[in-house]
């Protein structure tokens, strides 16, 4: 087991067809394995129908209720270290991730020496395109908000085109991480640093969704400013590696199962 993609879906039917025809056909060896909320719109009967088509390489894992982004990303780095994948990637369903990069997120931790290698939109020669100006003006600002809070040295702290090797999750303590929504990511990403590993970003040309529609919301702005503040106090006062770090003793009973 080499590579595995994870794609969260909520109401996604107008893309997850394509996404997943996108990915295999890179013939690159990828797997994948899609989260779904109990999608109204019957995103996870298309997964099962392909899944005849691609029996051994597309996987579902099915939801009761829309329970956030981050919980589903944990319920599938779980699910991906029991079957021993060793390089576990994040995308979203919409196209918004350009499935070509695949491959150069996986060399930078395959060949460049990368822990976690992030798709990055403001590294050099990364980019937005046709995302809307208040959108754009979103994702800069709480770029430089985390930066300055946490002094992480990320360009792209809330990227959600991930690469992980295997060890990486398997350190962290999936079950200490907090947030659902980007303060997830931000929250992944700082863990990772936290624990020394090495983080690599990797540009890419992020384009906004063109079918379907958003899910973000209020409520996950709201939870990135309280959260990155929250990463920081914990970190200053309250020994945040100690928690977020899994005891040896956790991670043997991990690779028992
Ligand atoms: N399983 C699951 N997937 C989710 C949930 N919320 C969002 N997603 C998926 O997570 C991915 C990212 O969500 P988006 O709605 O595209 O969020 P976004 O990229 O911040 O917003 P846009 O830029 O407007 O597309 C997509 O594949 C969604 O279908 C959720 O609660 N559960
Ligand atoms: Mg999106």
């Amino acid at each position: 087991m080499d590579k595995i993609v994870i794609i969260p879906t909520f109401n996604e039917k107008e893309n997850i067809n394509s996404i997943l025809h996108a990915i295999f056909n890179l013939n690159e060896g990828f797997h994948v394995l899609v989260i779904d909320d109990s999608s109204p719109d019957g995103t996870a009967q298309i997964v099962k129908d392909l899944q005849v088509k691609f029996r051994e390489q597309l996987f579902l894992e099915e939801r009761k209720g829309k329970l956030g982004l981050g919980t589903a990303y944990i319920h599938g780095f779980k699910w991906a270290i029991e079957k021993n994948y060793q390089f576990i990637f994040e995308m979203d369903a919409d196209f918004s991730h350009n499935p070509k990069d695949l491959p150069r997120l996986y060399d930078a931790c395959k060949k460049s020496g990368a822990d976690v290698a992030i798709g990055s939109r403001y590294t050099n020669g990364g980019g937005v395109v046709n995302w809307p100006k208040d959108r754009i003006a979103l994702s800069k600002g709480a770029s430089l908000y985390t930066r300055i809070i946490t002094w992480m040295p990320v360009k792209d702290p809330t990227a959600g085109f991930i690469c992980y090797k295997k060890e990486v999750l398997e350190t962290i303590n999936l079950d200490e991480i907090q947030f659902v929504g980007y303060a997830f990511q931000i929250e992944m990403k700082f863990a990772a640093w936290k624990l020394g590993f090495k983080i690599k970003e990797v540009p890419i040309i992020f384009q906004d969704r063109a079918y379907g529609v958003s899910k973000m919301n209020k409520g996950i702005v709201k939870e990135g400013i309280l959260g990155v503040l929250k990463l920081r106090w914990h970190s200053l006062f309250k020994n945040y590696r100690k928690r977020v770090k899994k005891s040896e003793l956790d991670k043997a009973s991990v690779e028992n199962v």
